[in-house]
């Protein structure tokens, strides 16, 4: 069901003139009442009156994640703080969070745009959801929580972790849809086996997972081991939180971007040129609806593309491939670029290996090295050595051709390496130590 049909569908030429309506009064906001962007605006000689088409977008600056972290905690509101009735941060991996804030009305539109995202991804009223995205400053939680509700969906509020309580409530209460990471999605089915609760005992339908990058083969894994349809959900907490884009239940290829409030553009990371469609590169977003934190071209640092191919579900909104991961988490080792989730994608093809992994650079002498950690299933683990051993040269073969980079790869027993309730940290970098 498409929750705002008239938006969803809205033909091109009207949705670009909704758009441009957007953009120029959201410059007219922030150029009023945001130091940084007015200066940053006056630097390349553009004010408001100048944005009158989309093509216009190209002549404002790009806001960073430094532009952020230097204007910590609230130099970027457009607002006083009391008109600002929630603040969520999202931590960084250094220093300090990025904080965002949302008005009112902004919480009302977070909510509507859930709604809207759940629907996409098939829930309905009478569904019951298990929402086990962290609660707290982490959008996750929050978000979902507040487009269930909206949809009119029963929510449990369960949040991330105690995950035999979790399938306890999820079989007594009946609960049709999970939401959480798709790590997370794999620890419970883990959990289940080993309390031998089979899916057939509960009453899961789908799966909206997300905040982390994942898998076509992954989607296939956690798809089997819950019996479920497991959707692709994107959203970063700059540009509101989860709510920014969504794959259809129909289709399950490629995620929707809501446009009418979110304008994406993809942009070569080095000369910042922007790219046509089809091409991969950075995602760059400009919110057109937000009143306490709106972003003017935010530099997401995930690489992807977008394509404009209609959908069947009869979305006329731009669609984008799943994130292949953030600029900033690819390796350069040995001069070749590698991507995590490459190297997910790798291993989940193999035979006898679980989905649960961690990637480890360290540095020998002058020369990083990769190297692989990843279990077994339990009929190889039993295995002879020799068998093992074999295997453990096949998916080094299997690395070496595939990333064009040697690759050390270790077999580990089953359910040895560390388990995730939110985001997985998958890579370990040994280099620093
Ligand atoms: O992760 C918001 C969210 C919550 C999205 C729940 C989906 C579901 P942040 O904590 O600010 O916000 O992290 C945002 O996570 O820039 C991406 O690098 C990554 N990310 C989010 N969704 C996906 C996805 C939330 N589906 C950062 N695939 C983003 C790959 C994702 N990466």
């Amino acid at each position: 069901m498409i929750w705002d049909e008239e938006f969803e569908t809205m033909p091109r030429e009207a949705l670009e003139s909704l758009q441009v309506y957007r953009l120029r009064k959201t410059i007219e906001r922030v150029y009023a009442t945001v130091p940084f962007y007015k200066e940053a605006f006056d630097k390349r000689k553009v004010h408001p009156s100048n944005i009158n088409s989309l093509a216009d977008l190209q002549r404002l600056p790009f806001t960073t994640k430094s532009d952020l972290r230097e204007n910590y905690p609230f130099k970027l509101f457009t607002l006083p703080l009391h008109e600002v009735v929630r603040i969520h941060a999202s931590s960084g991996t250094t220093g300090k969070p990025t904080v965002v804030g949302y008005t009112k009305r902004d919480i009302e539109t977070w909510s509507t745009l859930m709604a809207r995202t759940l629907s996409c991804a098939g829930v309905r009223k009478g569904d019951v959801v298990q929402n086990a995205y962290g609660y707290g400053l982490f959008t996750g939680g929050l978000g979902f929580h507040y487009g269930s509700e909206k949809l009119g969906a029963t929510v449990i509020p369960i949040s991330g972790g105690n995950t035999k309580r979790q399938i306890m409530l999820m079989e007594d209460f009946g609960s049709t849809v999970l939401t959480c990471t798709p790590s997370y999605a794999l620890t419970i089915s883990e959990a289940m086996d080993e309390l031998g609760i089979g899916k057939d005992r509960l009453r899961l339908r789908v799966g909206i997972f997300g905040a982390e990058p994942w898998s076509q083969s992954m989607r296939q894994q956690v798809e089997n081991k819950l019996g479920i349809d497991a959707v692709d959900i994107y959203g970063l907490s700059e540009v509101i939180g989860p709510g920014v884009s969504v794959e259809c239940i129909e289709a399950k290829n490629g995620l929707h971007i809501f446009e009418d409030h979110f304008i994406p553009e993809i942009i070569d990371p080095d000369s910042q040129e922007p790219l046509p469609y089809g091409e991969e590169g950075e995602l760059v977003f400009t919110s057109l609806t937000k009143e306490a934190f709106p972003v003017i071209r935010y530099r997401t640092r995930d690489i992807t593309r977008l394509y404009m191919e209609p959908c069947k579900c009869g979305r006329t909104h731009v669609r984008m491939d799943r994130v292949t991961g953030r600029s900033d988490d690819m390796l350069i080792i040995r001069g070749v670029n590698i991507f995590p989730s490459q190297i997910e994608s790798l291993l989940m093809e193999i035979d006898g290996l679980e989905p649960h992994y961690q990637i480890v650079v360290k540095r020998e002498g002058t020369l990083d090295n990769l190297e692989i950690r990843i279990e077994v299933n339990e009929s190889v683990f039993s295995d002879e050595i020799k068998n093992l051993e074999l295997l453990e040269k096949r998916v080094e073969k299997e690395c070496k051709e595939s990333l064009g980079v040697a690759t050390k790869v270790k077999l580990v027993e089953p359910k040895t390496l560390q388990r995730f309730e939110g985001k997985a940290q998958r890579v370990v970098d040994e280099r620093g130590a």
